[in-house]
């Protein structure tokens, strides 16, 4: 491929990076905050728990001077629901409020603009009570939860996003501690996909509200996208690929974007006898939204084969392993990607592929939500962690966004995983992704300093240039 003449990133591209609530702030069970699933879930054996994490709760002031001294443009974070609503519905805390309120005028101090995820994998329990997302009124309660929001912080937070990685919580809830199954349900694909379906309802209605009360605001979904490789050039391979690609990627976008259900999943939950049910007016719910903008994880491409039904297929281990699923496909070790530390594949080219296969199905804005390298750092003994893995993969990708800008993808910006250390979803605060690095362990030991990592200066320097010098 030629690639003569590159086009600069945008000079309004928004460099930042992310963070979510549970992962990073601590205090989970303090000032008024109510339990979410992530608080009273079963923690991975040799995990951190989350009363500190980074204690970004307490320490988000020196966390967002040093983001500023990076230059960022914005910063990624996520509202706790139960911060806000600690029974989820009813009587709203004032310190949740007041936190926020806070967080984001530091962020404007900067000129940082907020960019604030309204849902990352923490529901609160009292609603996991009453039936988590297989009830209906859940809808309800999380449009109530987006009103609390855009009441009082709509004023100063231009960009949203509704659900983090609603794919994942659909395909690996699981693992991430979210999906709640009733007792007795005895057909669970379908009892996925209502929840699903309730999700899909409660983000449309999200987005409707965010466009009448601000018009000038702007929303979008923020799935975790892999682009999904066929295993060989034999037709079968390639019709597994299609199928995956519709379960795992477009499935989420064809819905925030067209309203309409993709019809390779709609025939998979056919077979399965798991489609959910439609009440009359939810598919005008879901037609009457319209993003205005795509925000996206990747981490890496997905590679799968054609499967039997007869398979034995590995259901997939987390997020970024490629998953099963018998007589449709079965996910295959790429042998020409490598590999981090904890198992994921790495593809820039697959993200530079990904970007121009979302753009031509969607025609919208991009912005990458989430995108880095899970790895153990090393603090030396004086202060320094020199992180030139997680360089390599950060320029690797960037120099993928940057082609996929001059391919004519329209790219609003970048957000790395993650602005600063935290506790990963289920592997502790031992696999570590920040320019920022916390002086603390799975055992809860350290003195929660902050560090700036050879990454941080090399990323200063990224955005000082708008892109330009990677090296
Ligand atoms: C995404 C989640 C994040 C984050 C990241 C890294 O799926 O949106 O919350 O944690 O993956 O994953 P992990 O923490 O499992 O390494």
């Amino acid at each position: 491929m030629l690639d003569k003449n590159l086009k600069s990133f945008p000079k309004d591209f928004l460099w930042g990076a992310s963070t979510s609530a549970y992962q990073v702030e601590g205090a989970n069970l303090s000032y008024g905050k109510g339990p979410s699933c992530q608080d009273v879930k079963e923690l991975p054996e040799g995990t951190a728990s989350l009363d500190i994490c980074a204690d970004h709760y307490h320490r988000y002031e020196e966390d967002i001077a040093l983001m500023a001294e990076m230059g960022f443009k914005t910063y990624r974070f996520s509202i706790a629901w139960t911060r806000l609503l600690p029974e989820g519905t009813g009587k709203v805390n004032q310190e949740g409020i007041d936190h926020y309120n806070k967080v984001i005028d530091t962020c404007l101090k900067y000129h940082i603009e907020p960019l604030v995820t309204m849902f990352h994998f923490d529901m609160p329990d009292a609603l996991d009570q009453r039936g988590s997302w297989s009830n209906r009124e859940s809808v309800d309660w999380f449009v109530n939860f987006a009103k609390v929001m855009f009441e009082n912080f709509g004023d100063r937070v231009k960009y949203w996003l509704t659900i983090n990685e609603q794919n994942m919580l659909t395909l690996v809830g699981p693992l991430i501690g979210t999906l709640r199954i009733p007792e007795g349900t005895t057909n669970i694909l379908k009892e996925t996909y209502q929840q699903n379906h309730h999700m899909l309802l409660a983000q449309a209605k999200a987005m409707v509200m965010l466009h009448e009360m601000y018009p000038e605001s702007k929303i979008g979904p923020a799935p975790n996208i892999s682009l999904v490789y066929p295993a060989s050039c034999k037709p079968e391979d390639q019709l597994a690929a299609q199928e995956y690609n519709a379960i795992r990627n477009w499935f989420y976008l064809d819905m925030a974007v067209y309203g309409v259900y993709n019809n390779l999943v709609w025939r998979y939950l056919e077979e399965h006898d798991a489609t959910p049910d439609i009440l009359e007016g939810d598919m005008d719910i879901m037609k009457a939204a319209h993003p205005d903008f795509i925000g996206f994880n990747y981490y890496s491409t997905a590679t799968v084969q054609a499967s039997a039904p007869s398979d034995d297929v590995d259901p997939g281990a987390d997020q970024q392993t490629a998953r099963g699923e018998a007589g449709y496909y079965k996910g295959y070790n790429n042998p020409n990607l490598m590999k981090t530390e904890f198992g994921w594949e790495i593809d820039p080219l697959g993200f530079r592929a990904t970007m121009r296969e979302m753009y031509s199905r969607y025609r919208l804005p991009m912005i990458v939500t989430e995108n880095g390298l899970g790895a153990y750092d090393t603090l030396t003994e004086d202060g320094k962690i020199h992180d030139n893995y997680r360089i390599a993969y950060l320029k690797t990708h960037i120099e993928q966004l940057k082609l996929a800008v001059s391919d004519g993808v329209e790219m609003m910006g970048y957000c790395p995983w993650s602005a600063i250390d935290l506790v990963s979803t289920h592997e502790g605060i031992r696999k570590r992704y920040g320019f920022i690095y916390v002086d603390t362990t799975d055992e809860k030991t350290g003195t929660l300093n902050r560090y700036r990592k050879d990454s941080f200066y090399w990323y200063k320097k990224v955005i000082k240039t708008n892109g330009e010098d990677l090296d």
